[in-house]
């Protein structure tokens, strides 16, 4: 069947006025996505685009305009969310809780539960809408902080669907984010992991997020890969961009030269500082006016000779904290203009309108510096299409290093918004810049841009998505059937040298309440040590348990001996241990002091001490109690980590500190190192045994196995312990009677 896309955002990218005319909005998302699909129409196979969003309009308005909308290759979906709800979901929650909290105005930041549960209701409205039109084998794309927990709702209803989720706004440090109820939290934070892939701007933005599903759900990654419900979902950066070509080449528009011809007119020999945004706190216009009134005090040599063209798009003004800054903006202004300015000459020209493009390109164009000052930004488009609009290679442009265009846009004169004195020197160090210097930093900053514009943007997204829906195809549960179990047992009986890998807990024995009472019986002792006889096979035992129990348990049998997490070898059991050379343990016990006080705090937690490891262990414990103990553990234990060289892992109701790089896969690449197998079987049960599955993954003559019903790099999975024993045991009985054959 054919896939179909579905782009997701709160709004349709249409716009309807008074008179019932329909404005298409040519925002560059719409533009990215189509020509992403057009040049890779053959590869995805995506018959039909659809966006969905609230479109702005009632029902019966909408049933009216929906037949004259152009022809735009999208078809459209509306979602009708009645007004009081729509004002709790998006003028309550989304824009007066995450919107501040996220751009780190806690202060403005507001709770009521009942604007919660209207968000939420809003979002199962947007998954009821698509609900009824998607397909299994569909692809959605949801956008930004209005619709996070949406991925999570469709997930339930659709197990298999590909979606992704791309965050526009900055995702802030777990400190931030901890501020909210955390039943908020989990929603938000659960609901994104509904996504195969979830999508952010930055480094530091991936970095926020990992470590909040860290604290709040406990989840580790593994290199940006999240295991989540028995799926992998990853998480990258992608650093949205514009669409170069369309701001470059409008500099020779026609319209824009004669526009910007007027307007060079008009500044004369003034030089002009230029900024535009919307209304809004986090844009820092405060504090670029107090910026610009103490570099006109310091300069005064630039009154009359400069101009700031101030342009405050208006947005959100039906919100208090939005209606207030408006006042106040309006009010700082006029004082600036009637206490500096005189009767030739107003410092600011400010304007509270949208611009046309023409204009906006004529204003980018015309301008000296383009003064960029966000308090936060999730990226900053503005800056960016300043920086293309720039065929002449002159401006400057003086940008907060607190917008996500900072970390790309290295050659712009970067400030700190809150500091008057230095954007003031810089404002000075812009007006005063060579041409010279104008066109190395503009020419650096375009290549970038035009690099990474938005097609590359999109298509790098859309590129992950595919390729982490198929790793996860390799990840998911799948039992050993009778087919694959006959392929195991021939490909075993006509090896010559066969690898067997067995981790202990959990997959030769079943999880006790305490490690101690683990030990094997007399049936399992007599399999392993039958096994181990014929020496076509080389069994390890590869567990996290110390040595000394191995040694006491097992060291009398003929197999070799890997003990806490490939820390300590024993290739013989006459042989001595064999540390990894690297290997350090001083940090052992100053850790356990650490770990004592979570015993203290967790009721029926006990620490096991090895001698290179240490675990916390709350199998016992209450199971919210241990939970939440558990994540306060692993964030202490982080912060020793950087200075130490050791590594905490989460296992199944263990949290575990060992030494770093120490870990299963390298004690099996040491094996392979040593020796040539033809037949590789391993099996385990728990996150530990991942790092030695996902190495022998490409291995071909590897059998890997996770015992458990859970989503591995494993190549199969068994349910139990039992059904692991009586495999080996075929194995065992199958060749024993070959070599008896043989021998009669
Ligand atoms: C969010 C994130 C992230 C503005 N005034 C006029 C006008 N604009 C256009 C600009 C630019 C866009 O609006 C503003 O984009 P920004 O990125 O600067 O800011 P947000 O609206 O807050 O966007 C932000 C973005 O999402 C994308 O992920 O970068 O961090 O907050 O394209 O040109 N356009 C016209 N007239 C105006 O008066 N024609």
């Amino acid at each position: 069947m054919q896939q179909r896309l579905f782009i997701v955002s709160n709004r349709l990218p249409v716009n309807i006025d008074t008179d019932n005319q329909v404005h298409l909005s040519s925002g560059g998302l719409v533009s990215a996505i189509s020509s992403y699909l057009d040049d890779n129409h053959q590869l995805n196979n995506i018959a039909e685009r659809v966006w969905v969003g609230v479109p702005g309009c009632s029902y019966n308005t909408w049933t009216k305009v929906a037949p004259s909308i152009p022809d735009t290759g999208y078809s459209y979906q509306p979602v009708f969310i009645n007004k009081k709800n729509y004002d709790a979901y998006y003028n309550g929650l989304a824009n007066s809780t995450i919107w501040p909290l996220f751009h780190y105005f806690p202060s403005y930041a507001e709770f009521h539960n009942s604007q919660f549960d209207a968000y939420l209701q809003a979002n199962r409205e947007f998954a009821h809408v698509l609900g009824t039109h998607l397909h299994p084998n569909d692809t959605v794309w949801i956008h930004d902080y209005h619709l996070m927990p949406l991925a999570g709702m469709l997930r339930e209803q659709f197990p298999n669907l590909t979606i992704g989720f791309f965050l526009h706004i900055p995702f802030p440090s777990f400190e931030i984010l901890r501020i909210m109820p955390t039943r908020w939290q989990r929603a938000l934070l659960e609901g994104m992991l509904g996504a195969d892939l979830v999508g952010f701007h930055t480094i530091d933005y991936v970095s926020h997020f990992l470590k909040s599903v860290q604290m709040v759900l406990g989840l580790d990654n593994d290199i940006h890969t999240i295991r989540y419900n028995n799926r992998l979902v990853k998480v990258d950066i992608f650093p949205i961009s514009i669409d170069f070509d369309k701001f470059h080449d409008a500099y020779d528009h026609p319209e824009v030269t004669e526009r910007r011809r007027v307007l060079s007119e008009q500044f004369g020999k003034r030089k002009v500082i230029f900024s535009v945004d919307r209304l809004d706190y986090t844009k820092g216009v405060y504090s670029r006016l107090k910026a610009y009134e103490h570099f006109l005090a310091l300069h005064p040599e630039f009154r009359e000779q400069v101009v700031l063209v101030m342009v405050v798009v208006p947005s959100r003004d039906t919100i208090s904290k939005y209606a207030e800054r408006k006042k106040m903006i309006d009010e700082y202004i006029g004082d600036i203009n009637s206490r500096i300015g005189n009767i030739n000459w107003q410092p600011i020209i400010y304007q509270y309108q949208h611009l046309s493009f023409t204009e906006l390109m004529a204003l980018y164009t015309c301008c000296d510096v383009a003064l960029v000052t966000p308090l936060r930004d999730g990226m900053n488009l503005v800056s960016k299409e300043f920086v293309a609009s720039r065929k002449d290679q002159r401006g400057v442009l003086i940008l907060s290093e607190m917008a996500g265009a900072a970390r790309e846009l290295t050659d712009a004169l970067t400030i700190n918004p809150n500091d008057t004195e230095e954007t003031a020197m810089k404002l000075k160090r812009g007006l005063e810049m060579n041409d010279d210097e104008q066109s190395r930093r503009l020419a650096a900053m375009q290549d970038r841009v035009r690099q990474y514009d938005v097609r590359t943007w999109a298509a790098d997204f859309f590129d992950q998505l595919y390729s982490v829906k198929s790793k996860q195809h390799n990840f998911e549960i799948k039992f050993l059937d009778a087919k694959n179990k006959a392929q195991l047992i021939t490909n075993f009986q006509s090896s010559r040298k066969r690898l067997l890998l067995l981790d202990y807990d959990g997959t030769l024995t079943a999880l006790t309440t305490h490690p101690s009472y683990a030990k094997p019986n007399q049936a399992l002792l007599d399999l392993l040590h039958d096994i181990a006889s014929n020496e076509q096979n080389d069994v390890f035992i590869i567990s996290g348990r110390d040595s000394a129990t191995l040694d006491e348990w097992l060291g009398h049998l003929p197999i070799k001996i890997v003990s806490e997490h490939g820390a300590n070898f024993k290739l013989h059991n006459k042989d001595q241990w064999l540390p990894e050379p690297a290997i350090t343990n001083e940090w052992v016990e100053p850790m356990r002091a650490v770990m004592n006080n979570y015993v203290r705090r967790c009721a029926n937690s006990f620490v096991e001490t090895k001698q290179f490891s240490i675990a916390w262990h709350y199998r016992n414990a209450d199971e919210e109690q241990g939970a939440i103990r558990a994540t306060e553990l692993y964030n202490e234990l982080l912060d020793y980590t950087n200075s130490l060289n050791i590594q905490v892992i989460r296992g199944h109701k263990v949290v575990e500190i060992r030494n770093k790089g120490i870990n299963k896969a390298s004690a099996v690449k040491k094996i392979l190192q040593a020796n040539a197998y033809d037949f590789i079987l391993a099996c385990g049960d728990d996150v530990t045994d991942e790092d030695m599955f996902a190495l022998l993954a490409p291995v071909p003559s590897a059998y890997t196995i996770r015992v458990g019903a859970y989503a591995s790099h494993a190549k199969f999975n068994l349910h139990t312990p039992q059904m692991v024993l009586s495999m080996l045991s075929t194995l065992h009985n199958l060749t024993a009677g070959e070599k008896q054959l043989a021998a009669g």
